[in-house]
């Protein structure tokens, strides 16, 4: 059995649903609300899950599992068909490379805990905050953009026409940067791209406005 717990807006939690969706997995979400009373994630319970109180987690039976490229890894370990990574080792390694450029160099600098802290302590507005985000998700959206012009491999997808993991990071990379009003304009692999993947079921269904919890 594979539990998920999930938030709606999380674009980490939003990755591993389109994993879970592209291998036709079924599994039930524990919706963990990141700012009600302060945050669920910081509850005494949520801690035993994932000492980090960071979202996704995932059980497979008596497993728990943190961190959404590991987790999707496992899946893919798992559960081969159908691959979310090609064949080729070079190839393997630049879906991974783009995967790990959203995950590891994007998402981490406006994640929430870091966007309280420019809040409270640091006491910078909410335009400001939005300013940082922007900048962030802009620089590094403008070397992957870069990245799948030169590499030449993107079809409708990052890597050819099969979703790999790095769409499965991409596109809820996109959705963060529209909440932040960031202009895509200078994009439009990225655009292309990500109008194509949620056109299929498997992300339309992992979106957030598509979740039990959704607000
Ligand atoms: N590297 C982690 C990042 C997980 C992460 O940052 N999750 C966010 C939601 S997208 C979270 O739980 N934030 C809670 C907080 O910042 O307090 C992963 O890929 O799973």
């Amino acid at each position: 059995m594979l539990t998920l717990y999930s938030y709606f807006r999380s674009s980490a939690s939003f990755r591993v649903r389109i994993a879970l969706n592209l291998k036709a997995l079924a599994y039930e979400v524990i919706p963990v609300h990141l700012l009600r009373g302060g945050g669920e994630q910081f509850s005494a319970d949520f801690a035993d899950r994932n000492p980090a109180r960071l979202i996704p987690v995932l059980r497979h039976d008596a497993l728990t599992l943190t961190q959404s490229l590991a987790i999707i890894e496992y899946l893919e370990e798992v559960y081969p068909l159908p691959p979310l990574l090609p064949p080729a080792h070079a190839a393997r390694a630049q879906v991974r490379s783009l995967a790990l450029s959203v995950a590891c160099d994007v998402h981490p600098l406006s994640n929430l805990r870091v966007m309280r802290y420019l809040k409270s302590p640091l006491d910078i507005d909410e335009q400001r905050r939005n300013e940082w985000s922007r900048h962030w998700i802009g620089l590094g959206f403008a070397a992957i953009e870069r990245t799948l012009v030169a590499a030449g491999s993107a079809g409708t997808c990052c890597f050819g026409d099969t979703p790999t993991l790095a769409d499965c990071c991409l596109i809820p990379q996109v959705h963060n940067a529209e909440r932040v009003q960031c202009s895509l304009e200078a994009f439009p692999t990225m655009r292309r791209i990500h109008a194509h993947c949620m056109l299929l079921p498997a992300f339309a269904r992992a979106a957030p406005g598509a979740q039990s919890d959704a607000e």
